[in-house]
């Protein structure tokens, strides 16, 4: 936010927010620039894409199955670098690493784990479609010198911070520690992340709804009755504008603005859904609630489910909560029948 010659830096921001808490120690708020310094550096790798070999895919296979493109892989050492090195951090675990990475017992390790999708949506680098980068932190379960799994696996409602970054016609950066969510516009010319939406608020009734219709047949018919209502109208809920870039952080960004429910269900080609609980879900779903909004599994709040697996999926229904309410209140329906 830029008052004439005052510009509030998240630097700035950041150590505003820390002193409303005597007791912060400052690592968390560390934590927080060290995420800023990757999402530079990935802004700057992401922006010159096009003019650089790092176009195209790296021929590797990630955990998913997906193919790893070369922007992806240098997304994910980016990320892992920018946080390891500081001491605030004891393991970090990546959508593109089949297992977690230990702080090397070579350096200090802190009390945080960084969960994180380097970059989100990445089929999309080659065609110049914004792609985003997901992270979520939580406080380490383990003693000194014992990080692994389990302190990956954790529930989202245990997060301590959670957000995004946003490489689309601007890079901005979205994150929450708990007291709201507040968004971040990069200005290259100065390269800071200055202070663009204080306070987001998501209205509780979408403009949009965002779902991938070619699944149509994929879907159960309770499914099909939502994305009916939200396309034709039913009862009180109006029909909505659809819009669909097929980038989950690109098209969760414009509803968490504007006013939407985005939906990856469970479908027959995902019977568990397609996104990612761990560093997809549960950091959006942290974001949206502390925005007003909502988000489920289509019954369940994302922020209760209790991960198993570090790449497990879920069918996710996100965004604004009167939107997410009425598909819980269908799906809820479908699932205590399934029950039975
Ligand atoms: P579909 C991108 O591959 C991604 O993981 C998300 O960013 C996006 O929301 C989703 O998959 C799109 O999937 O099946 O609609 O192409």
């Amino acid at each position: 936010m830029v008052h004439g010659s005052e510009v509030i830096t998240i630097e700035r921001f950041i150590m505003e927010q820390e002193r409303l808490y005597p007791e912060a120690t400052g690592e968390l708020s560390n934590l927080l620039y060290d995420m800023c310094l990757a999402a530079k550096i990935i802004s700057r790798h992401v922006r010159r894409a096009g003019l650089s070999d790092i176009l195209g895919a790296a021929e590797a296979v990630n955990v998913s199955g997906d193919l790893q493109q070369k922007l992806d892989l240098f997304a994910n050492e980016t990320v892992r670098n920018s946080v390891q090195y500081t001491g605030r951090v004891c393991i970090t675990a990546s959508e593109e690493d089949e297992r977690p990475v230990p702080v090397p017992e070579s350096r200090s390790a802190g009390k945080y784990v960084v969960l994180y999708d380097p970059l989100d949506g990445s089929t999309n680098i080659d065609v110049n479609v914004s792609i985003g980068t997901i992270f979520s932190i939580h406080k380490r379960l383990s003693k000194k010198n014992g990080a692994g799994l389990a302190d990956c696996l954790q529930v989202g409602k245990k997060q301590v911070a959670a957000g995004y970054i946003l490489y689309g016609s601007s890079t901005m950066l979205v994150y929450t520690t708990g007291q709201g969510v507040h968004g971040f516009t990069l200005d290259p010319t100065i390269g800071e992340f200055l202070l663009s939406h204080p306070d987001i608020r998501t209205p509780p009734v979408g403009k949009y709804y965002s779902v991938n219709e070619s699944n149509w047949n994929r879907w159960s018919p309770p499914v099909q009755r939502v994305v009916a209502a939200f396309k034709n109208g039913e009862g009180k809920v109006q029909p909505k504008n659809a819009r669909y870039i097929g980038s989950l952080v690109a098209d969760f960004h414009r509803n968490l603005i504007s006013g939407g429910i985005f939906l990856y269900p469970a479908a027959s080609n995902y019977p568990q859904g397609k996104l990612r609980l761990l560093y997809e879900a549960a950091p959006l779903a942290m974001v949206v609630e502390q925005a007003g909004g909502r988000a489920t599994d289509g019954c369940r709040p994302i922020l209760d489910l209790v991960p198993t697996d570090l790449h497990q999926r879920t069918p996710l229904v996100i965004g604004s909560k009167d939107d997410v309410a009425f598909a819980a209140r269908v799906l809820g329906a479908e699932a205590a029948v399934a029950v039975k």
